[in-house]
């Protein structure tokens, strides 16, 4: 399958694509099974609701293992992280041969998998789950250029209550001032300079099987989940065969997977 020229267009303008109903049905619903027992009995390596925004900006550009801590055995889960190796089903998702002509096209490259970024599972349980804040992906990894994009597959619906990504379009070719991200590398809600940009914050619902491809400047956020419902969905990165990771960071401290 490929884009055509007009959607190729589009991502490059917006920064993200959204393609209805990709993955098979019976797929999404195997993958969710499996990660549902990985979350049930919390199969690490994860990432819990207060883990995640506790950590600086050094722990996660640098650290490569960061399995959650003991103290926060009873934290949600926020994330499976590496789930590349877990379970062939997973694998067999990241390797889909459907989606690699379109990410050809999008990277402009061969694709290769980067283990280290959003290699996971991401949920939003309910009413314990966090907001996510607007960010840019790329603020954390270290690689050579920002030829890279991360894939994200619903495996169940998504919408403004239950936390679906929302995007600034275009974000991902803006040039920002220091000033406008605070300690951390969110986009500051409190700026004058930013608020005609996060009025201009779009979204859609999702439904399983639809995958969105965002690129990794663009910026985007997500609400905490209001629901009684889990939501769950799978997210993996891939970038171009010739941006590198750099050396001694966390972007380096795992393989990758060439997709040729
Ligand atoms: O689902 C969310 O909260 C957003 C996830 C996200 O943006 C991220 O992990 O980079």
């Amino acid at each position: 399958m490929r884009l055509s020229d007009e959607q190729l267009e589009q991502f490059d303008r917006d920064g993200f694509i959204v393609l209805r109903d990709f993955a098979p049905k019976e797929q999404c619903e195997a993958i969710l099974d499996v990660a549902k027992t990985h979350l049930k009995y919390r199969i690490e390596p994860l990432e819990t609701e207060t883990g995640y925004d506790q950590k600086d900006k050094a722990y996660r550009t640098d650290v490569a293992d960061y399995r959650s801590l003991f103290q926060e055995e009873l934290a949600p889960v926020r994330r499976l992280r590496q789930v590349y190796e877990r379970d062939i089903l997973f694998k067999e998702w990241m390797e889909d041969a459907k989606i690699r002509p379109i990410l050809e096209q999008i990277l402009r490259d061969k694709v290769v998998l980067t283990l280290a970024h959003h290699n996971s599972i991401m949920t939003k349980m309910p009413h314990v789950s966090t907001q996510t804040r607007w960010h840019q992906d790329r603020r954390y990894w270290r690689y050579t250029d920002n030829n890279l994009v991360s894939v994200w597959l619903a495996l169940g619906e998504e919408y403004s209550d239950n936390g679906v990504l929302e995007f600034m379009p275009g974000s991902h070719r803006m040039h920002f001032d220091a000033d406008q991200f605070d300690e951390k590398e969110y986009f500051r809600e409190d700026s004058p300079k930013n608020s005609a940009l996060i009025q201009s914050k779009v979204s859609t619902r999702l439904q399983r099987g639809d995958v969105v491809i965002f690129h990794s400047l663009l910026l985007h956020r997500a609400n905490k989940n209001d629901t009684d419902e889990p939501k769950i969905a799978f997210v993996y990165t891939v970038k171009g065969s010739r941006t590198k990771a750099i050396e001694n960071t966390r972007s380096s401290a795992y393989s990758e997977v060439a997709l040729d």
